[in-house]
């Protein structure tokens, strides 16, 4: 099951029933909570907070340079860790700062607990300098979101705040807090913490009809989604392939690593190709959707990604998504670790001989075709581009890949570079792999950081096109000032070369205004440097080898700096 708490032990200095701040409250139940990280960034407002935080020493605050890397960095501790995490923001303009990365963080469901400090009730209404409806501000990307007008009822709401973020599906939740909350004293009542158990799973009824429909597929296909990774039930999702005889493509959102790439039934990932995604499905007559989205796609097309009529099983623990955009079957409300695990058996029990010889075959006839298959076709490909100047990125994804150690974690805003650097890297377990989700770019720099601050010892490698690094570039300072071991791998085409390729792609124009940055160019060794991490700018293909080798083995926060062809000539 999923530890929500893991290595989070609760504070054993919290006085549960005595006279406090609300400052004190605040930092006390945070803790209390098994918070030991705060990311933020602070002002006057949240001067009480940083005060206070002065007598935690179990709670480590990590600065952000602007809001948006606070948020990033929390949605990285949260994805890579599946722990509350807790993240503080400056009054109106500093939300505002934070909406694209709570975006985001809302997208995956990260269980984060986000908090601003307001100005002083009555204040507020005199409309000073950055105030601003905070809760109405937050209300569209969190599960819930609340001003506490009392000091007596600070403990209630963030106890409640602590259990709506975590309970499944988990998601971001808000608090404003004004300065006169914090600032007051009264004998609170502190409570203790609650945590919603989400091991749901069918009835024994359901698991059988489910089991006797899923044997009735000839040609199963399965879509490995995010609740996969989320509670780590590769071993139970592979045994289903296995048994089933199916086919397994990670969903067209590759934001974890979903599935194990070397299990011969993986196929790679869905592409958000409506087209495309039809024509793998036309080959199957059932498709299995094991804790994923709905097919989600980017951009508009008049094909349905779905056949029409083709027969859907989807596992969920997101209730909205069953059955959201395509009618289901079987559409299971539920855990996918323990449906599973009470499903096999039964797989096991109802399928004979016969129809365990086919799923074997049919296993079995994917050796040619499936990921590892492909991977060993991709890198003789890419590495035909070895000699090739300006470096190109494919050559570098392969590069990358190889260059990776066994535990490293990659985390990926690659944006035209991704579909190579899915081809070959390696997912070598749950936590191996993290991409942008929610689309709004800018995650990479700052989640690698909170992905860091979750796996301690494992180096952690960021491979970030040179526009989404500019999103949030200032959280190299905060991967200094903590000497994290993340390599930051800057793909140099000098553009946003993906919307080059789509204005071509699907308007047949080359009007390529506002997608070049390259007068005058932009320095990221120079940037990195100025924050106190070391890097290297490689043009040369015969050098990425060793530089990228070097920079992980440091141990340190390191940049690399890559000039690639940018795809137009450059
Ligand atoms: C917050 C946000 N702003 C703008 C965009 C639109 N956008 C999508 S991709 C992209 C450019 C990415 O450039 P880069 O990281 O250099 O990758 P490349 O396209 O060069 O491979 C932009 C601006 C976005 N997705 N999110
Ligand atoms: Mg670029």
């Amino acid at each position: 099951m999923l530890d929500w708490t893991a290595g989070q032990a609760p504070s054993e200095t919290i006085d549960m029933k005595a006279r406090h701040t609300g400052r004190a409250a605040f930092l006390a139940l945070l803790a209390d909570e098994g918070i030991d990280h705060v990311f933020g960034n602070p002002g006057t407002t949240e001067l009480a907070i940083m005060e206070a935080l002065a007598s935690r020493s179990e709670i480590r605050f990590v600065l952000g340079l602007q809001e948006s890397v606070v948020l990033g960095m929390a949605d990285g501790l949260a994805r890579a860790s599946n722990r509350l995490t807790a993240a503080n923001v400056h009054v109106a303009p500093g939300l505002g700062n934070a909406m694209g990365a709570l975006y985001n963080a809302a997208f995956c469901g990260s269980p984060i607990l986000l908090t601003a400090g307001q100005q002083e009730q009555g204040h507020g209404l005199m409309e000073p300098l950055l105030y601003g409806p905070l809760v109405q501000m937050a209300q569209p990307l969190v599960k819930w979101a609340v001003e506490v007008t009392r000091v007596q009822d600070l403990p209630r709401i963030v106890r409640r705040a602590a259990k709506v973020a975590t309970a499944a599906p988990s998601g971001p939740v808000f608090i404003s807090l004004p300065g006169d909350i914090l600032d007051a004293e009264a004998d609170l009542e502190m409570g203790s913490r609650t945590r919603v158990e989400p091991m749901l799973r069918p009835s024994d009824a359901v698991i059988e009809n489910l089991a006797r429909r899923l044997l009735q597929a000839r040609y199963p296909v399965i879509i490995a989604g995010t609740e996969i990774s989320k509670y780590e039930a590769w071993a139970e999702c592979t045994a289903l392939a296995e048994v089933l005889g199916a086919s397994v493509y990670q969903q067209t959102v590759p934001d974890a690593a979903h599935y194990p790439t070397a299990h011969p039934a993986y196929m790679g990932t869905l592409q958000r190709n409506q087209k495309k995604v039809r024509e793998i499905l036309l080959a199957h007559d059932l498709l299995v959707s094991v804790g994923g989205d709905s097919l989600r796609m980017s951009v508009h097309s008049p094909v349905e990604a779905l056949p029409e009529g083709m027969a859907v099983v989807q596992l969920s623990e997101r209730s909205w998504d069953l059955g959201k955009n395509f009618p289901a079957e079987f559409a299971l409300e539920c855990n996918v670790k323990e449906t599973l695990a009470a499903l096999l058996p039964r797989l096991r029990a109802l399928a004979d001989a016969s129809h365990a010889a086919a799923a074997r075959t049919r296993i079995a006839e994917l050796a040619d075709l499936n990921w590892a298959a492909q991977r060993t076709r991709a890198a003789a490909e890419f590495e035909k581009a070895a000699a090739q100047e300006p470096i190109d990125p494919r050559y570098l994804m392969l590069r990358v890949a190889e260059a990776l150690p066994e535990n490293a974690v990659v985390i990926e805003e690659a944006l035209t570079a991704t579909p190579a650097l899915l081809s070959v890297v390696p997912y070598r377990d749950a936590r191996s792999f993290m991409g942008l989700a929610g689309g709004g770019i800018g995650f990479a720099m700052p989640g690698a950081i909170g992905a860091s601050l979750a796996l301690p010892g494992r180096p952690v490698v960021a491979v970030v096109g040179d526009g989404s690094a500019m999103y949030s570039i200032q959280a190299l300072w905060t991967a200094a000032h903590f000497k994290l071991p993340i390599t930051y791998v800057i793909l140099n085409n000098r553009s946003y070369r993906i919307l080059k390729e789509r204005m071509v792609a699907f308007r047949g124009a080359q009007a390529f205004n506002g997608m070049d940055f390259h007068e005058p160019p932009i320095d990221f060794c120079a940037l990195a440097q100025s924050m106190g991490v070391q890097a290297l700018r490689v043009t040369r293909p015969q050098d990425v080898d060793a530089a990228l080798r070097e920079a992980i083995a440091s141990g340190a926060p390191r940049l690399v700096e890559v000039m690639l062809a940018d795809g137009f000539g450059g």
